[in-house]
């Protein structure tokens, strides 16, 4: 049985060029293993502390070093000698160690970091793939990818004010045709917006972020890359949106505004939770939309009732910021009815084994799952396997362009190849006809 020996905290980079943790766990019988824990743009207030230094001298202020102090400190003279097989007790000890609510005291950076080189660790020790020892040998599903070609929001200086236009390539037959598909709509998109003189650049998540005059327009044109690209829109590939609405919402107009569009002089209302509904309501009568994240802002849980009630029944609502993959915030929407689907990210909650209840008790209560990048990423691929271990059927991990989005994608088509004639691929529309 390996046991953990040394944690070596790393003070690395995200895609973004910001630093983020590291780890490299060495464990008793010589095996050593990195983890890298990524990082948010549009963060949900609720989320577990991501430790930054806020020393003004070093990466304006975001640097590491405590959260890296944390892991070859406390959390090494914490871990060493127990069995890295022993996951739920290795989080527990950390969770207690830490002794707060939203890990402030070592960083959910740190933890995370811990609990992902484990969980990596005992797979290996046992020499089986991540995704067999968190899911079993029928841990066999690969996810539906949802791509985000079109960025916006906090992951783009573009004028769009919805942060992700994505699309999901749901009736191909394998994982490895999604892929194709969702590359070539990628590329047919690149074509029309260089015919249109737009620009191809990317924003965060590796889509292309040209200036556009409304969302409208780009669902107009990623409808055309499907097209182009000789498929059928919603019939073979949907459209799915993050409005990241908690970046919308304005206290002080009491409501939803682009800010972005207001910033370029255009003139805007502030939208109430059910105009913002409405306005919805009217791009899933328009477009192949199949779901929805973020349509409304973290706090507004009156709102998301009224959303979920209104197109829940349609398409998929999407809980991002609003559950902060945080049981607890799960367990109220859960009540409150205000979602049918919830985004799973692991460093929005800090250790595997909290992520794994949530998705637990979200799968129990007839919640789809979502696994999800975070907009800073690293090349590790660990979430790929987290969404076929968990069986959750889709993951959200940006364009299939940069290395940080693709690490994921390749990471799953070497799982498909592995699982061979036993891969599924989870091929269903997000829309409940
Ligand atoms: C989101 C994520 C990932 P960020 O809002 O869903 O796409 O963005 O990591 O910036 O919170
Ligand atoms: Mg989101």
């Amino acid at each position: 049985m390996a046991r953990i020996q040394e944690l070596r905290g790393l003070e690395l980079l995200d895609s973004r060029g910001n630093p983020t943790v590291g780890v490299v766990l060495t464990t008793d019988d010589g095996q050593r293993v990195r983890a890298f824990v990524p990082s948010g743009a549009s963060t949900g207030e609720n989320e577990a502390v991501e430790l930054r230094d806020g020393d003004l001298e070093r990466y304006q202020g975001k640097g590491v070093l405590k959260a890296i102090a944390s892991i070859n400190g406390v959390l090494n003279d914490l871990l060493e000698g127990e069995s890295v097989l022993d996951q739920q007790r290795i989080d527990a000890l950390m969770l207690d160690c830490d002794g707060t609510d939203n890990k402030s005291r070592l960083g959910a950076n740190a933890i995370l970091a811990v609990s992902m080189a484990s969980a990596k660790a005992a797979a290996m020790s046992l020499q089986i793939p991540l995704y067999a020892y968190l899911g079993g040998c029928y841990a066999t599903t690969l996810p539906c990818p949802m791509m985000n070609i079109i960025n916006g929001g906090a992951h783009a200086d573009n004028t769009l004010d919805f942060q992700e236009f994505m699309i999901r390539p749901f009736g191909a037959p394998t994982f490895g045709e999604a892929v194709r598909w969702g590359v070539e709509v990628f590329h047919a998109l690149k074509s029309i917006l260089k015919k249109k003189g737009l620009v191809t650049s990317v924003g965060d998540e590796g889509g292309f972020a040209p200036n556009l005059s409304s969302h409208e327009e780009a669902l107009e044109l990623i409808c055309a890359a499907i097209k182009e690209a000789g498929f059928v829109p919603g019939e073979q590939i949907s459209c799915a949106i993050d409005c990241a609405a908690s970046e919308l919402y304005d206290a002080k107009l009491g409501g939803y505004i682009d800010k972005k569009r207001v910033k370029r002089g255009d003139q805007c209302q502030p939208r109430s939770a059910q105009q913002q509904t409405a306005y919805l309501e009217q791009l899933v009568a328009n477009f192949p939309i199949d779901s929805i994240e973020d349509g409304l802002a973290e706090g507004d849980w009156k709102g998301w009732h009224y959303l979920n009630q209104k197109l829940g029944k349609k398409i998929q609502i999407v809980g991002d910021d609003i559950f902060v993959t945080n049981p607890l915030f799960l367990k109220r929407g859960i009540e409150e009815h205000v979602a049918n689907a919830i985004l799973i990210k692991v460093n929005q909650i800090g250790t595997l084994s909290e992520t794994m209840e949530t998705i637990r008790m979200a799968q129990t209560h007839g919640l789809a799952c979502i696994i999800s990048h975070r907009s800073g990423e690293t090349e590790d691929s660990f979430i790929a396997d987290l969404a076929v271990a968990t069986r959750a059927g889709q993951i959200k991990t940006g364009a299939p362009c940069r290395s940080d989005r693709v690490a994921k994608y390749n990471r799953l088509l070497e799982i498909e190849q592995e699982l061979d004639s036993f891969a599924i691929y989870s091929n269903t529309q997000a829309i409940k006809k």
